[in-house]
């Protein structure tokens, strides 16, 4: 018995050696038949697969198309439409991934992005359930954010777009019983707004949850005695529990311009969506008084008076206390449709480019553009990596101009993107520093040489694949991830690094890092469709708000505005992937 199956193995071996074929005429037509036979079945068989998944892909269109077809008969007939909006626009989103033909290369990188984004979610899980961000060395929680569960809430939409269900079901249910806003504890009202009001409103606008609304509308109630000072411009922190507001000693008694300029959005967004006007008035009086106050350039130190609403002293930065100002300015003009009504946002913005042009300087020898910090009347060679979130919203923002400047801000941004993926690239570890010096001859060199997972260059790159079509912007970010990767990830999480130049690790795996880091990552690597720019607008945390339709914006217009409204410029248009150009960089 033992002999039969050795030699009849030993037979089906002598099949494979091509000794066996060798001038065996009938042998071999044998092998090739074989071959021919084995190749269809397998042919065959892949045609069935794909010809079921292209039905099945026709069917759900036709239910989607159904779908809106009894949503405009709905709203013709006057019935409220709202969970059908919404149960759109779930479907949709998701639909999107797959509908679209999706490059295999695209596919298989942005499920490594999911596979991160697992990790980084399981490991927090696991370890910091409930704590606002994971410690991943230490294997334990810490509340930097008054204990909000800041990761479970920041990650909300990301788990949601990604199609992560059931730990996006998971984190709904943490929110519906565990979130308490009532804490004795001092908050500061920026990070409080982008992250957790802007993560609920998110949550809110793709899944139609009204629990999520619920939840922004009382954090943001607590938030709102920081806006009673004598000229609007809130206060930075409050206390979450008694609603004393105040700012900190170090900024001697001033408001922060990127805290007090970044709440736009989202209390706008809770007005439309609450019917409440209160929270748009606050935010929208903050913007009156520095328009009042606006200098030429369209350049605002980062310490304003919140007594008299004055600019006070400090540097003119786009990075760290500066930036997302700017940023809502774009954004709330994308957001509000780009009507008469938000037309002042999109002047500020166009002025404050002015104002960047002039802080622009090109590194030597390499010719890298980068922008400067102002102090006084003098420029310093110095910018962060916060920075770099300018590449991408001036690539944005510059097709709202004529075509000769929509080109020159354009051309901008590409530099400036290809300045910062080079802050990656400068380094042994291939991960940025914190923020790089210029010095003539030298180009650039770290300056503070943390790196702690931040996201702006890959939103950066983000933004100029989807606007540009070209692919080179997916390969930067993709050596960005790998770098991460490399670094950064660890068996209980991601880290960020003490030293991008020794690769030392610190304990931190900051929210952000799951709410934008791998969100725009995996958007990069997604078709444009996916929250498309149509539709949404992204927070400075990633966190996607519906535009909002006009009818809805004008509930909180006077007569004579939308008497006097008329759209403004065409639409930004997205360009196919095929119709990109090649970048010289
Ligand atoms: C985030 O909280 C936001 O992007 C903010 O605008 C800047 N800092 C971090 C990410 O670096």
């Amino acid at each position: 018995m033992a002999r039969r199956s050795s030699s009849s193995s030993s037979s089906w071996w002598r099949l494979l050696q091509p000794s066996y074929y060798l001038k065996r005429p009938k042998r071999l037509a044998a092998l090739f038949i074989a071959f021919v036979c084995l190749s269809f079945l397998f042919w065959d068989r892949q045609t069935l697969v794909r010809e079921h998944e292209v039905e099945l892909l026709k069917l759900k269109g036709e239910l989607h198309q159904l779908r809106v077809e009894l949503h405009d008969t709905k709203r013709r007939f006057g019935e409220s439409t709202e969970d059908l909006h919404f149960e759109i626009s779930k479907d949709k989103d998701k639909e999107e991934n797959h509908i679209q033909e999706m490059d295999p290369l695209d596919m298989q990188r942005r499920e490594k992005v999911k596979e991160a984004m697992i990790h980084a979610w399981t490991s927090y899980e696991k370890y910091a359930w409930g704590q606002d961000e994971l410690q991943p060395q230490s294997k334990s929680g810490t509340n930097s954010f008054c204990g909000l569960g800041a990761t479970i809430v920041d990650s909300l939409d990301t788990l949601y777009i990604m199609g992560l269900d059931k730990e996006f079901q998971k984190a709904k249910e943490w929110i519906a019983h565990s979130l308490d806003f009532n804490k004795e504890c001092e908050a500061s009202v920026f990070e409080t707004t982008i992250r957790v009001v802007g993560g609920l409103l998110s949550a809110y606008d793709l899944s139609g949850d009204k629990l999520f609304l619920g939840k922004a509308k009382e954090i943001a109630d607590r938030l709102l005695p920081a806006w009673n000072t004598p000229s609007g411009i809130p206060y930075n922190r409050i206390n979450l529990a008694s609603g004393r507001a105040y700012n900190l000693g170090w900024a001697g008694g001033n408001s922060i311009l990127a805290d007090s300029g970044t709440e736009q959005l989202e209390f706008i967004v809770l007005s439309e969506r609450t019917g409440d006007p209160r929270y748009q008035q606050k935010v929208e009086n903050v913007i009156d008084q520095l328009a009042k106050v606006f200098p030429s350039d369209g350049l605002l130190p980062i310490y304003i008076n919140p007594h008299t609403g004055q600019p006070s002293h400090g540097t003119i930065t786009f990075g760290a206390m500066g930036d997302s100002f700017y940023e809502y300015l774009l954004k709330v003009w994308l957001h509000g449709n780009k009507t008469e009504a938000v037309r002042h946002y999109r002047q500020m913005w166009e002025t404050s480019m002015k104002g960047l042009l002039s802080l622009v300087k090109k590194s030597t020898p390499s010719s890298f553009s980068y922008i400067c910090e102002k102090n006084g009347d003098s420029l310093s060679d110095k910018m962060d990596e916060l920075a770099c979130f300018a590449p991408g919203m001036i690539a944005l923002g510059s097709f709202g101009y004529g075509p000769e400047d929509a080109a020159k801000f354009m051309s901008l941004a590409k530099e400036l993107a290809w300045t910062c993926y080079n802050f990656y690239q400068s380094t042994p570890t291939k991960l940025a520093g914190e923020n790089y010096y210029f010095h003539g001859g030298q180009d650039m060199s770290v300056g503070t040489s943390w790196n702690i997972l931040r996201p702006e260059t890959v939103e950066s790159l983000m933004y100029l694949w989807r606007l540009t079509g070209n692919k080179t912007y997916q390969e930067w970010g993709w050596n960005i991830f790998q770098a991460f990767e490399k670094n950064s990830r660890i068996d209980s999480g991601y880290v960020g690094l003490r030293d991008v130049n020794t690769g030392v690790k610190d304990d931190m795996m900051q929210s952000f890092f799951l709410a934008e880091t791998l969100k725009y990552l995996y958007l990069l690597f997604s078709p444009p469709d996916v929250i498309s720019f149509d539709e949404w607008v992204f927070n400075t945390e990633a966190h996607p708000l519906r535009i909002t339709p006009r009818l809805k914006q004008e509930i909180f217009k006077s007569k004579e505005d939308v008497q006097s409204e008329t759209k403004t410029k065409s639409p930004v248009r997205h360009l196919g992937r095929k119709e990109g150009r090649s970048i010289s960089h």
